[in-house]
């Protein structure tokens, strides 16, 4: 045998006959080839499909926004990668801007008397913090995000009338009405209002929000809030104290420290927010506890307003005694729950029974929604400090 002075590789030379070896080697050999040459145009054919494929997912989802959205088409290849976020931006006197916000009044206001209750809705561009030190130009309401809660009982006449005094058309979509969309949260002009009723008949405790087009970005610029249709009187076990949540992820297109940030889409389609918040200031019960007595039964009425990342709501340090899941009141309670999810556009009632004093935090226990702001704290008794989970 000559030496070549090329010598194949290892796995070749195995294939190739060796001197001495049947012919029978030889025309498995040559099959084998052929196979692989088939095997890779196939492959290259499969490529060439998946890749024509997401092309035209690509086009469809654009065009898909653009019907939906009345917006120019986004472009098929976003770079969502390089999104820049700004969660966690503090000044340097945080803390100090912390303890002087006033927070939302999360506890729930009184009923109104009678069959009917009226409310009047001011829609507003609003300038307002999200976070200490945090500025954002909002599309909410005359008080800012979330909107005013509405407190009424079943069975009552809901009496609305929304105003709108900011530039461009905005609407009012309740969760808890069974009417005609088309005709009862249409679109209304910039310094118009109209009025619509509703007959409350489904307990429970339901988002309403901002209907018109774009509608993620109307929900992320801060046009949401809560409505509790309150079972009638003695369905409920008794609560001593009632609290409204309304949780929310924010999407900046900027800081926000020296002006105010405004809504990035790109980001609201990448879910990728840079606050979450309940009642739409990051982490402003842990500066301001809700408070409760030892032994008290607190109910927490907890609305997802998303506008797309559900809340999994969770006290630390106790289990939940009822949760009602998505606002059904009219349905048996599940009894002693660690965790019980909100959906985006959704609703839970949470009962928790506290008996030792301490700060006990409540989360959405996606925890990134908590480094991100969404925590506050209930204060059960007499005690001092605070923490941060
Ligand atoms: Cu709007």
């Amino acid at each position: 045998m000559t030496t070549t002075p090329y010598a194949p590789p290892a796995a070749v030379r195995a294939q190739q006959p060796q001197p001495g070896s049947s012919p029978l080697v030889g025309v498995a050999a040559v099959l084998l080839g052929v196979l692989v040459a088939v095997l890779g145009f196939l492959a290259l054919l499969m490529w060439a499909d998946s890749h024509d494929a997401r092309n035209a997912a690509d086009r469809a989802a654009a065009r898909a926004t653009a019907a939906t959205h009345g917006m120019p088409a986004a472009p098929a290849t976003a770079q969502l990668g390089e999104l820049t976020s700004y969660a966690g931006t503090a000044p340097s006197n945080a803390a100090e801007l912390a303890a002087r916000h006033v927070p939302y009044p999360a506890a729930m206001p009184a009923l109104q008397a009678g069959t009917v209750a009226h409310f009047d809705l001011v829609l507003k561009d609003v300038r307002m913090q999200i976070a200490p030190g945090i500025k954002y130009s909002a599309w909410a309401w005359a008080g800012g995000a979330p909107g005013p809660v509405i407190h009424v009982r079943q069975g009552q006449t809901v009496d609305i009338t929304p105003r709108n005094d900011g530039a461009i058309p905005h609407s009012v979509d309740f969760h808890a009405a069974r009417v005609a969309p088309n005709v009862y949260f249409k679109d209304v002009n910039p310094g118009h209002s109209y009025h619509f009723r509703f007959k409350a008949n489904d307990p429970g405790v339901f988002m309403y929000h901002c209907g018109t087009k774009p509608v993620l970005m109307h929900i992320a610029n801060g046009m949401y809030g809560a409505i509790v249709v309150e079972p009638r009187r003695a369905v409920l076990p008794h609560a001593d104290r009632n609290y409204v949540l309304v949780a929310s992820e924010w999407y900046l297109g900027s800081d926000g420290l020296s002006k105010p940030a405004q809504f990035n889409m790109t980001k609201a389609h990448a879910r990728q927010p840079d606050w979450m918040t309940f009642n739409a200031y990051a982490g402003e019960y842990v500066a301001h506890p809700l408070t409760a007595k030892p032994g008290e039964t607190v109910r927490f009425w907890v609305v997802d307003a998303g506008p797309s990342i559900d809340t999994d709501f969770h006290i630390v340090g106790t289990i939940l005694n009822r949760a009602w899941v998505d606002a059904g009141l009219g349905s048996k309670p599940l009894a002693n729950v660690q965790t019980v999810g909100v959906p985006a556009g959704g609703g839970g009632v949470f009962d928790v029974k506290i008996d030792k004093p301490g700060l006990y935090p409540f989360v959405s226990h996606a925890f990134a929604a908590v480094d991100q702001g969404q925590v506050g704290l209930l204060k059960v008794g007499h005690v001092s400090g605070t923490m941060s989970h």
